[in-house]
């Protein structure tokens, strides 16, 4: 029987399905986990209202749940149903959904009926944007596929168990903190759980065109790289076009389906804050032909500069989390999107640090659109455990899976591969793994990690960090929470650096709690009040200024946003209050403090 199974990167965690014959070979680390572009293809939307179970006490999987059974004879019974019960959106977190799931960590399982057709020539993939934290996938009463990471896509073919006609999914979600996830036991921010992006049943050709990698070469701004994998091992032609640039480039296949090429392109005008130029580009093979819009752009470093297309360019960026303040939930949809960067361009921005996650695809291409460049992260935020390998593994196969994704969206300037780590040979050792996992798959952006070890030396009277692990990064981030959590040690204008200063260096966080609305002593953290909190932002730019290899700034961040590390009960109530924006969408006076900042830098060019 044919039944390839594309598979989640971390599938080998869990016990896999007897009968799934492939399904226990790893993932192959060159391959693509999925396919690339899902937006390009043939799909079916599964999104809409789901069945649900919640199942604090993970009773689900010995009931043999997704079997979905109902009594036939006399004597049977089953203490589930799927008929009749909660019922929630997909996408979207559990949590924002009915108030008993706002703290909910355990599993939940969702159901829904569709309809499929299969046909001779086709195969078909269900293919799940996110879903948060761990999942196992049931079709028609047997696993199909499981997957480990809230996140990243992953796919799993079905073309040979599709019933013509009605089809039963199931997906057993669960969303419990562990210390072998990423991230680990505790995080600043919402643990939401559920299926949280789109789900897709997605239709391609018998042999198509499975993953792609078009973008400019790093040190020619004429010549695009090309690479071309199809879903099997086959040598084959296939084809690039990019018909505004005349390029019809053919390409020849490996007996492995690889095929690569490197051509010239005249007259190509390059991709950037200011002018986000995309193309139509179609990759086609005999049977498939998958199209989407491509930028061009060159991103490097000269010394302690960030080069955007060869002109030094600081980084005006901003954070923000994929949640929306005012529903209280996560962000999933191309309206969120829209909330999320309209506001972070209004603030004068031309980067966004996605913190601190790789987020919604929706996110990913709007920014592209409007010429924000992308920091993207995967979650190793604090707590990590860097000594196990299967932790090790597993951020590795995030890294993998957020790179396959978006390694066409030229938007994204920068991997993050790490947040607020300490140096140790297991730490140095994990985010070198990283490191290398991140290269062989793409080299065409910067890598960064952010680090909360800067500190003020009494004797050289400078702020300085000594991590070494630094040295293998393209651009040094720091987190310094300057006048909120570390009192200053000289004036603002006595503020000197003296970080990675061969580097280019960017703060990657800075700022502090301020309730809207609220006023109070500008020099009193503990007044929570937009005053301090201006204060704490002037203070902060002018330490700016002290900084000789600074190249660009991101405060934290530009909504309020729930966290439950934050108990204050008049002041924070599950929320963090270091947005410039508040929860209900109104501008903190720090926010016109950043703007003013960013548009006096805009207009001396930088
Ligand atoms: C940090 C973290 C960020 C937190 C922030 C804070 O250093 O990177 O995730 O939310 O501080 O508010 O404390």
């Amino acid at each position: 029987m044919k039944y390839r199974f594309l598979f989640a990167a971390f599938a080998f965690f869990l016990p896999l399905v007897a009968g799934a014959e492939d399904a226990a070979s790893c993932p192959d680390a060159g391959r693509a986990p999925f396919m690339t572009n899902v937006y390009g293809r043939d799909y079916t939307l599964l999104n809409g209202k789901w069945n649900a179970i919640v199942d604090l006490y993970d009773q689900g999987r010995k009931m043999k749940v997704y079997e979905n059974r109902t009594a036939k004879s006399g004597e049977e019974f089953y203490e589930y149903s799927f008929e009749g019960g909660l019922r929630l959106n997909v996408p979207g977190d559990w949590n924002s959904q009915t108030p008993e799931l706002k703290y909910y960590e355990g599993t939940v399982w969702y159901a829904r009926h569709f309809n499929a057709a299969p046909a001779d020539g086709r195969r078909q993939f269900l293919y799940f944007g996110a879903v948060s934290y761990r999942c196992r996938v049931y079709l028609n009463g047997e696993q199909i596929a499981a997957h480990e990471g809230g996140f990243t896509p992953f796919q799993v073919e079905v073309t040979d168990r599709l019933k013509t006609g009605d089809n039963f999914v199931v997906v057993e979600v669960n969303n419990r903190r562990t210390v072998d996830a990423i991230p680990a036991l505790a995080f600043d921010w919402w643990n939401y759980g559920g299926i949280t992006r789109d789900v897709m049943l997605v239709s391609t050709p018998e042999t198509f065109v499975e993953d792609y990698f078009i973008r400019l070469d790093n040190n020619s701004p004429d010549v695009i790289n090309a690479s071309v994998t199809l879903s099997d091992a086959v040598s084959a032609a296939v084809r690039i076009e990019i018909p505004e640039l005349k390029v019809s480039q053919e390409l020849m296949t490996d007996a492995s389906g690889r095929a690569s090429a490197s051509f010239k392109v005249k007259r190509l005008q390059r991709w950037s804050p200011d002018t986000p130029k995309l193309y139509d580009v179609l990759v086609t093979s005999a049977q498939d032909t998958v199209r989407e819009q491509i930028g061009f752009r060159n991103i490097s470093v000269d010394g302690t500069q960030i080069l955007v297309n060869g002109r030094p360019t600081f980084m005006r960026s901003i954070s923000f989390h994929e949640e929306i303040p005012q529903r209280r939930g996560r962000a999933f949809s191309q309206a969120d999107a829209v909330m999320l960067l309209s506001e972070a361009q209004a603030l004068g921005v031309n980067m966004v640090r996605l913190a601190h996650y790789p987020q919604n695809e929706y996110t990913v291409r709007l920014a592209e659109k409007m010429g924000i460049i992308l920091w993207q992260e995967i979650p190793i935020w604090q707590g990590i455990d860097f000594e196990d390998d299967g932790t090790r593994a597993k951020a590795q196969g995030m890294l993998r899976e957020m790179i396959y994704r978006d390694r066409n969206r030229c938007a994204v300037g920068f991997w993050g591969v790490a947040n607020e780590t300490k140096p140790s040979d297991a730490r140095n050792a994990f985010l070198t793994s990283l490191l290398e996992t991140g290269k062989a798959i793409d080299t065409s952006r910067l890598y960064v990690a952010a680090f909360d070890l800067a500190y003020f030396d009494e004797e050289s009277r400078h702020f300085e960090m000594h991590d070494d692990f630094t040295k293998k990064l393209d651009v040094v981030a720091v987190n310094k929470y300057m006048g909120w959590y570390h009192p200053w040690p000289v004036d603002p204008t006595e503020a000197v650096w003296d970080v990675a200063q061969d580097q280019p260096l960017i703060i990657s966080e800075f700022g502090g709690e301020a309730l809207y609305g609220q006023s109070g002593d500008r020099r009193m953290a503990s007044s929570w009040s937009e005053d301090y909190q201006e204060q704490l932002y002037l203070d902060n730019l002018e330490m700016f200024r002290h900084i000789p290899n600074l190249a660009g700034v991101s405060p934290w961040v530009l909504f309020d946003f729930r966290s439950p590390y934050r108990f204050h009960p008049t002041n924070q109530e599950d929320w963090n209050r270091k947005g410039l924006v508040s929860d209900q969408g109104y501008r903190k006076k720090a926010w016109y403090i950043m703007h003013d900042y960013y548009q006096s830098i805009k207009s001396s060019g930088r």
